[in-house]
């Protein structure tokens, strides 16, 4: 059994170790969870937490990479959360990023993680936010979250993050359209990246045109930028981490932040809460308070929904 005191006291002077074993207790939902969940709860909601997402190759862990260089540049501790909802295994397709990330390897300023969240309960949903929380009470004053992979994971990670960052690239062929479905809802900043290819310029304008940028807004109403980069050389980056601290203001001016951690929370509270009661009725086979209702209801004494509602009150001291 890992001392989780001392695990969370090193992990909070950034030792990497601790904060890698922490993620692990809580990845492998081991028995300490909610000793390590209760420990870190006062050490957390320091962070900013950027989701980062968009279709495969679109160059995510590559401006991921650049946006710790310029977060590291700005002094700031970071933390970035690669996520892999297609995957059983950490590890895997992550491997290529940590190629591109190994820049930041010897820094002890950053914390690069990888996960795989397939066949976890809930899900990313599940998961993410427990090893968030790690990196929060570790010190990391940003968080980016990187999903790899497409369709849910990209509503989800929107779900998971401060503020949400689309990524696309020009001559992706199925280009936006394929994409237009979720991430025009979900979008809080989007960028446009490989701007060095043809194209860039036009796939800016088809997005500015379905974002209906071009319409006018209420006031104070958000509207997403959009952002040009050459991640791969860094460039139109710090517009990127500008971009990021205007809509962290903007949501701080207007209670937007706090709002929306509220609703992460409660979400994820719904899903344990869900998992728990599912876990409690599954193991109710056998159960001598369902065979004594059942006999009940057979009985003609009770309805099978009255039966329902009375082990459902009894298991939740409803
Ligand atoms: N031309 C050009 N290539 C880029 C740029 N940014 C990234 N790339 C290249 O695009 C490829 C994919 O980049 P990644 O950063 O791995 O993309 P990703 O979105 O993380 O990919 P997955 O994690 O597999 O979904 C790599 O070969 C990068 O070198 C850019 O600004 N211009
Ligand atoms: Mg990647």
């Amino acid at each position: 059994m890992a001392d989780v005191a001392t695990l969370v006291e090193q992990a909070r002077e950034g030792r990497p170790r601790a904060v890698a074993r922490l993620i692990s207790l809580v990845e492998g939902a081991s028995p300490q969870l909610r000793e390590v969940m209760a420990a870190l709860a006062p050490l957390t909601g320091g962070a900013y937490v950027v989701g980062l997402t968009g279709s495969p190759g679109v160059g995510k862990s590559t401006s991921t990479s650049a946006m710790v260089t310029a977060y590291r540049k700005a002094g700031k501790r970071v933390g970035v959360l690669a996520v892999d909802p297609s995957s059983p295994f950490s590890g895997g397709a992550l491997l290529g990023d940590r190629v591109r990330m190994s820049e930041h390897a010897s820094d002890p300023g950053v914390y690069i993680r990888s996960m795989a969240t397939r066949g976890h309960l809930g899900g990313l949903a599940w998961a993410a936010p427990q090893a968030i929380r790690v990196l929060d009470a570790a010190g990391c004053e940003v968080i980016v979250v990187e999903t790899v992979g497409v369709g849910q994971s990209e509503v989800e990670i929107a779900a998971q993050a401060d503020t949400c960052v689309v990524l696309l690239a020009p001559g992706m062929g199925d280009g936006i359209q394929a994409a237009k479905a979720g991430i025009l809802e979900i979008g809080d900043v989007y960028v446009v990246n490989k701007a060095d290819r043809d194209g860039a310029d036009a796939t800016a304008r088809e997005l500015n045109h379905m974002l209906g940028l071009g319409e006018s807004r209420g006031p104070g109403e958000w509207r997403p930028p959009i952002v040009k980069t050459v991640a791969a050389r860094g460039e139109g980056i710090d517009e990127v981490l500008e971009a990021l601290e205007k809509h962290r203001a903007w949501m701080d001016e207007r209670g937007v932040l706090a709002e929306r951690r509220r609703i992460r929370a409660a979400h994820e509270i719904e899903t344990i809460a869900i998992t728990a009661l599912r876990a409690r009725l599954a193991d109710l086979r056998g159960d001598v308070r369902l065979s004594a209702l059942a006999a009940r209801v057979t009985g003609g004494e009770l309805d099978p929904y009255a039966a329902a509602d009375e082990l459902v009150a009894g298991l939740t001291g409803l």
